[in-house]
């Protein structure tokens, strides 16, 4: 995108569609100027209030009546000097007001270029202009905390934290390198060792959060698979509520994916039921049962349904193709057959196993327990606060990209290379870091991070 920071921006802050009220924003060095070339209001018009007047039309005709509300820079959304029009909601009027705005002398808005112009004014850093579209689109309460926490900062301050020693290591290593050794005191390279093992560890700690945040953030994508009959559709309709799936006695039922959304434990998730899994009677199930094989590599979890009642060798043999890091075996019909959990438990080594009646309901809440540990990637990732959780991919390889820099200079130490070369390697890890939180981050970077806002925000 093209930014230039003289031109003065306008768009339609609120949703698309009808409302009671309808916000246009203005932002730029001229916005007062372009606001009051479309608006007549008797009094003055002072700052952070309210005023009431018409809004009026490229020929000077009335187009509605309404507020203008006036914030100088830099006490602004944006920094910048920032105009609001509230009027009435309709779509096409809002249109027509954008449109006069316009012909005052503003350009309309790309997506996400008044949080873009925040961030370039330092109002925001990057990770909570990344959380401004994370709280717009949170279908759930864990999901909104989790945002609320990231536009708050929370992520920020724990890569600041991480940030701050490495900085002060650095420092010390290029002084060394510009002092004699008399004049300074070298680090032992046991310490400088341990001080990257250290930053190494917390960022690894870090990372260990992301499959919550990503989670929270993105929707867990959650299929359901077992042999037929074994009671999928049931777990299904359970989870949910309601009667979604058809049920029968008969093997085959289910023939395509059914997917749905539901919020567990305020994490939201995207169950898909499936066609159980045999050599198909007909074309119409082997269809059914070639899609439901082919949903396994996108799925974050895997909920395998097993059948108490019946044999687990037919389990089994599915079981060896499925990946057991993200595979979790609900043990069904436990109201028919809970004599037989130990030997499903015996038989399902290796994996996590709940016994659950999707009739009795049962080991529901258990079995919704693991789902959510499972996500997070185990208890312990459960502990870290929502709004330090690292969210997004963009995240996560910056950290990755810090940590491997941090190995490098470990290396590099422990093969007595230059400090030089040591020097080099941490400063790489602060550059990494410094991506997450924006000070060192590419136009490029910007335009994609940007590019995905909607307009107006
Ligand atoms: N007693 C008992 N019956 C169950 C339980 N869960 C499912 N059933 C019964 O098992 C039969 C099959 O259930 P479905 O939910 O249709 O099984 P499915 O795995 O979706 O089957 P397909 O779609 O054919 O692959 C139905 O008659 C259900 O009522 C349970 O926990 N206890
Ligand atoms: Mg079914």
């Amino acid at each position: 995108m093209k930014e230039n920071p003289s031109d003065t921006i306008a768009a339609i802050a609120t949703a698309q569609g009808e409302g009671g009220v309808g916000v246009i924003r203005i932002s730029g060095p001229n916005a007062l100027e372009v606001a009051l070339r479309c608006f007549s209001v008797k009094g003055p018009v002072e700052e952070r209030r309210l005023v009431y007047g018409s809004i009026l039309g490229p020929a000077g005709e009335r187009l509605d009546v309404g507020f203008l509300a006036w914030m100088p820079s830099p006490r602004s959304y944006t920094g910048e000097d920032v105009v609001e029009f509230h009027c009435h909601g309709g779509p096409l009027l809002l249109r027509q007001v954008l449109g006069a705005i316009v012909n005052a002398g503003a350009r309309p808005a790309g997506p996400g270029e008044f949080t873009r112009r925040a961030f370039l004014n330092g109002k925001l850093d990057l990770t909570q202009a990344e959380a401004v579209i994370d709280i717009i689109r949170a279908q759930t309460s864990l999901s909104l905390s989790s945002a609320r926490g990231r536009l708050e900062g929370g992520l920020s301050r724990k890569v600041g934290l991480l940030k701050a020693p490495l900085v002060e290591l650095l420092a010390h290593m290029e002084a060394e390198l510009d002092f004699t050794e008399e004049e300074i005191d070298g680090l032992p390279p046991e310490e400088i060792s341990s001080k990257l093992t250290e930053a190494a560890s917390g960022v690894k700690r870090l990372l260990s959060t992301f499959a919550e945040g990503r989670a929270l953030r993105e929707g867990l994508k959650v299929l359901i698979l077992g042999r037929p009959n074994a009671g999928k559709s049931s777990l299904l309709n359970v989870l949910l509520q309601e009667e979604r799936a058809i049920v029968t006695p008969m093997p085959g039922t289910t023939r395509d994916v059914i997917e749905e959304t539901l919020e567990l434990r305020g994490m939201p998730v995207r169950l898909m039921d499936t066609a159980g899994l045999r050599e198909a009677a007909d074309e119409v199930e082997a269809i059914g049962v070639r899609l439901a094989k082919g949903r396994v590599e996108e799925a974050g979890l895997i909920i395998f349904v097993a059948d108490l009642t019946a044999d687990f060798s037919g389990d089994i043999e599915i079981l060896s193709g499925l990946p057991s890091a993200k595979t979790v075996i609900a043990a069904n019909k436990l109201d028919l057959g809970s004599e037989k959990i130990s030997e499903a438990m015996a038989a399902f080594e290796g994996f996590d196993v709940v016994p659950i009646s999707a009739t009795s309901e049962e080991g529901i809440e258990p079995l919704k327990d693991l789902i959510f540990e499972k996500a997070a990637g185990g208890k312990a990732a459960l502990e870290a606060p929502l709004g330090e959780l690292v969210a997004s991919i963009r995240h996560r390889d910056c950290l990755v990209k810090c940590l491997e820099a941090l190995e490098r200079a470990k290396g590099a130490v422990a093969a007595g290379l230059p400090r030089e070369l040591v020097a080099t390697d941490i400063r790489a890890s602060i550059g990494s870091l410094g991506e997450i939180t924006g000070e060192t981050t590419s136009e490029d970077i910007l335009d994609i991070i940007f590019s995905s806002f909607c307009i107006g925000k």
